[in-house]
């Protein structure tokens, strides 16, 4: 493996459209602050980027639909971002954003490189128009059926049921988003990157030069570059995003994918007058951040563009993460089916680690996961409370009371006694090298290996029954026990910063770099500790039910307010037809199964009028409990029909939901059985 001087670290720009959720954090940020953080810990000389990315039609159609700017809706969630970030000790060296003057020379000196050198193809084509609103469709401005997988919502980017990336014109009945009208098309002009012209390079640089890497990102490449690369355009027609830099390309701005990746170049530039350093010389290791969804912008797009302006460095890898899901259902910004950062942080005061542990510990390293709040709580309870927790406030808690805190000698070492010690050192070869081999959940739990190794020492020891007999081999025990607690300080600060901190206050002791980790030696007989204090604390079970209701409310606001897949209006009937139907309010007196059917309860029920039986296909949806003294609209002059042998006097109505359950319906209050319904 080449030793590098110094090292470039990116992770993706989140869009400025939304808050950034528990899958974003997963997938991108969480992993990629362990890897800076332990290489800052190991003193290299590291420069990690990143920043809101303001452009692109997402945060166009946000602006559209809360009637105010683009700038309006990217300063709003720039702010929130940040902030939510650096509270959760994302500790970038410098978040930025796209729409930041800087950015705009920088992606415009970079386009007009390409274009100077003729590296673009000039392309006129039919592209779809909306008349109505004077506008082209790009991207997610126009929307229609998958010509893979017939989802009916697809974009003009992609279709989100089956990932397949699109065009416009590859949508079956498009539609535009903006005013819902089959758009025309109309000829346009953009300027295409030749990817084509670089499939030989990147088979080259990929598929030959990095075997390495995670076979996600490598297979998607390879399965890229087997279909074959097709020239893309990196303009668009929108008046939101950086102005393509040439003649005659008046309401043209440049294409948000081709200027996003070039963020971290002026992301760079702000943060360093030796940006170049980092950018254009082979002795710095560029590693980029990203979830699976931008495997192709990074290890295909962006590396043509670099090698087309040439004088850059191409990444050393791309460790992009799989999708995390929430309660068992995709996150979606659209669907509100998250967890929130900015939320979790007003939620959870103080619990940032705790979700740096669980989301690291899940992370959809190799493959999709699922993140629950009962798992959550458990890991808290039975692991970081348990474990981690449970061994700091032992070793501080016995030295205090004791030896008041003041740290013993240490005697002559047992055979067991230089078993446990020599395990530090093995625990942390092997937390280095899944860090630098992005294996961060594995890493974190070697790093928990080290609380398991003390809680274990203290177990066999148990110096608590020693005190009064064996008073010289209790001061050996807690000396050791402490050593192992300025270790964890040490291995813990990449994954869980906040708690590393609390224990070096606990040992009242300053940071040690990465190097120390693995000594005994580390806190000095004599030294004198802090009171001891808890690390973390247990969640209780309400604390879950409060969110697991939360996403309930949503789960119901969606299905209120999910287009429901209206049914077409019925041919008219007359007046006199409608007048014809008698409904009544009624109310169930019985309720009970019909046997050996699934679907269908029989309900006795008084109309009023008087008291029938009417069968009803509601079992499903309603238990006969749920339906004894419920008011009910019943259509009473239906003529009887028999069903599984009962004579069934009328029809109950029912509304139907999206998602297909059957809901009785009744007047907005109470009124006397029997009042006619017309
Ligand atoms: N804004 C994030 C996404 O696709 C995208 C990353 C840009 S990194 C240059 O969700
Ligand atoms: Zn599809």
């Amino acid at each position: 493996m080449k030793n590098f001087k110094r090292y470039l670290v990116t992770s993706a720009l989140p869009y400025a459209n939304g808050p950034v959720h528990i899958g974003h954090l997963a997938g991108v940020y969480i992993p990629s602050d362990i890897y800076v953080r332990y290489l800052r810990l190991k003193g290299r000389d590291v420069v990690w980027v990143c920043g809101s990315d303001e452009h692109g039609v997402p945060i166009t159609i946000k602006a559209r639909q809360e009637g105010v700017t683009p700038q309006d809706i990217v300063d709003k969630y720039h702010n929130i971002i940040k902030n939510s970030f650096a509270k959760l000790g994302i500790s970038f060296d410098i978040y930025s954003r796209t729409t930041s003057p800087v950015h705009y020379d920088t992606a415009s000196d970079f386009f007009r490189k390409l274009y100077d050198k003729n590296v673009f193809e000039e392309q006129v084509t039919l592209q779809y128009y909306d008349e109505e609103a004077k506008q082209f469709l790009a991207d997610r401005y126009i929307t229609g059926s998958c010509p893979h997988c017939q989802n009916d919502k697809a974009y003009g980017d992609q279709c989100e049921k089956c990932g397949t990336t699109l065009s416009p014109n590859d949508l079956i009945n498009p539609k535009s988003a903006i005013t819902g009208s089959i758009p025309v098309k109309k000829e346009t002009k953009h300027w295409y990157l030749p990817l084509n012209k670089y499939e030989e390079f990147l088979r080259e640089w990929i598929l030959e030069g990095h075997k390495e890497w995670k076979v996600n990102v490598y297979g998607q490449c390879k399965s890229w570059l087997d279909l074959g690369l097709q020239p893309r355009a990196v303009s668009r027609d929108l008046d939101w995003g950086i102005p393509v830099p040439v003649e005659g390309a008046e309401g043209k701005v440049l294409y948000v994918w081709f200027d996003a990746p070039i963020g971290y170049i002026s992301a760079s530039k702000e943060l360093t007058v030796d940006w170049e350093k980092y950018w254009k010389d082979e002795e710095t290791k560029l590693v980029h951040f990203i979830g699976k969804d931008n495997i192709v912008f990074h290890c295909i797009v962006f590396p043509a563009m670099l090698k087309a302006h040439g004088g850059y460095i191409l990444p050393e890898n791309v460790p992009a993460n799989e999708f995390l899901n929430l309660e068992g259902d995709k996150i979606s910004t659209s669907r509100n089916w998250a967890v929130w950062l900015h939320e979790y942080l007003e939620d959870m005061p103080g619990k940032e680690d705790v979700l740096r542990y669980v989301l690291c510990a899940n992370a959809p390293e190799t493959k999709d996961n699922d993140f629950t709040w009962k798992d959550f709580q458990a890991r808290n309870n039975n692991e970081l409370v348990a474990i981690l927790g449970n061994f700091i406030n032992r070793a501080v808690v016995l030295t205090d009371k004791y030896y008041e805190g003041v740290v013993p000698e240490c005697g002559t070492l047992t055979p067991y006694d230089q078993e446990i010690l020599q395990e530090i050192p093995k625990i942390k070869k092997s937390v280095e090298e899944n860090i630098e081999n992005y294996r961060f959940r594995e890493a974190l739990r070697e790093a928990m290996n080290l609380a398991r190794l003390g809680n274990k020492y203290l177990a066999d020891t148990e110096p608590w029954k020693l005190v009064k007999t064996e008073p010289e081999r209790v001061k050996t025990i807690l000396n050791i026990a402490i050593q192992i607690s300025a270790n964890l300080a040490i291995v813990c600060e990449p994954f869980m910063p906040f708690t590393a901190e609390k224990i070096l206050g606990l040992l009242n002791i300053e940071k040690f770099g990465w190097e120390e980790l693995g000594r005994t030696d580390l806190i000095e007989a004599g030294h004198k500790l802090n009171k001891p204090e808890l690390l973390f604390e247990k969640i209780e079970d309400s604390v879950i039910e409060a969110q697991l209701l939360k996403l309930e409310n949503t789960k119901k606001s969606n299905m209120a307010n999910e287009a429901v897949d209206i049914e077409p209006q019925k041919e008219s009937v007359t007046f006199e037809d409608f007048m014809k139907m008698d409904i009544r309010v009624s109310k169930v007196l019985e309720a009970e199964k019909v046997p050996k059917t699934k679907k269908l309860l029989k309900l006795t029920v008084d109309t009023g009028i008087d008291k029938r039986v009417i069968v009803s296909g509601i079992a499903e949806f309603y238990s006969p409990e749920d339906m004894i003294g419920r008011q009910v609209l019943v259509l009473v002059n239906l003529e009887p029909r028999t069903i599984k042998g009962i004579e069934s006097q009328g029809m109950i109505l029912m509304a139907q939901t999206t998602d297909g359950r059957m809901v009785t319906v009744k007047p907005a209050e109470d009124i006397v059985t029997g009042a006619f319904i017309g």
